[in-house]
């Protein structure tokens, strides 16, 4: 294996924009490359954590409130941060994690109609200052989501949303990108999977450059 600096990259986008087509893709990139790296998802990642992910994904009789969805959401992270992430990061492994906290901003901030400031509070509480070094994110139009992720059959409990929710959801991904150029990578991924793994590869291979200078 190559010791390159571990690096802490997310991958985020709406309903179906390939976030798991793509962190596929990734996985062989670094293994052709000899990078050392660690695959996991939100919520989940640890047993405990994906424990949590299916009371989330589930539908329930008694509707879970946007409160309490937010904080199964970083009680969640805590686990999986505590005990995957950083060890991995502290190895010098990459670590790639498909949806982390932007996924919290944009679905329980402006999803839910939560304040950003709570987010921010247990953002900071539970991560410190522990933030993604580099967030990939897959944009494609709402309608062109939906239609990929339908073939999968039985709609778990946020893909019951209505796509107003999901309009909200792209703006506020692509707000968030605008604010911090530097760490968001915004990849159009309304494109054939072929041309979007070329880009990914592309700006993997300069921060793998950037790695070695370090
Ligand atoms: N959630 C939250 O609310 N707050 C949080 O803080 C966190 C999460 C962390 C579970 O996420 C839910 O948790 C999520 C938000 C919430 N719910 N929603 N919505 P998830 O990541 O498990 O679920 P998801 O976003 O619904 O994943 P997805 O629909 O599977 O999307 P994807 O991974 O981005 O897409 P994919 O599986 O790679 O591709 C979907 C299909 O499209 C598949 O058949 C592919 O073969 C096809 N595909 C992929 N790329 C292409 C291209 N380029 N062309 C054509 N077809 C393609």
């Amino acid at each position: 294996m190559v010791k390159i600096p571990g690096r802490f990259i997310t991958i985020e986008g709406g309903e179906g924009a390939g976030k798991s087509t793509h962190i596929e893709l990734i996985v062989q990139w670094l293994n052709a490359q000899g990078i050392d790296h660690l695959r996991t998802r939100e919520p989940g990642g640890t047993p405990l954590a994906e424990e949590v992910r299916k009371l989330l994904l589930e539908r329930h009789d008694e509707p879970l409130q946007p409160m309490t969805e937010l904080l199964l959401i970083f009680a969640a992270r805590a686990q999986h941060l505590q005990t995957l992430i950083e060890p991995a990061l502290s190895r010098g492994q990459w670590v790639l994690c498909e949806r982390f906290t932007d996924s919290t901003y944009v679905y329980q901030g402006c999803g839910r109609g939560l304040p950003q400031e709570n987010v921010a509070t247990l953002e900071a509480l539970v991560q410190g200052s522990r933030r993604p070094d580099y967030t990939f994110l897959l944009d494609v139009p709402v309608e062109v989501g939906l239609r990929r992720a339908a073939k999968r059959g039985q709609l778990d409990r946020f893909e019951s949303e209505p796509a107003v929710f999901f309009h909200k959801i792209r703006n506020a991904y692509l707000e968030r990108a605008r604010r911090e150029p530097g760490r968001f990578l915004v990849i159009d991924a309304n494109r054939a999977a072929r041309e979007i793994a070329r880009d990914i590869e592309t700006t993997l291979a300069r921060i793998a450059g950037e790695g070695r200078n370090v």
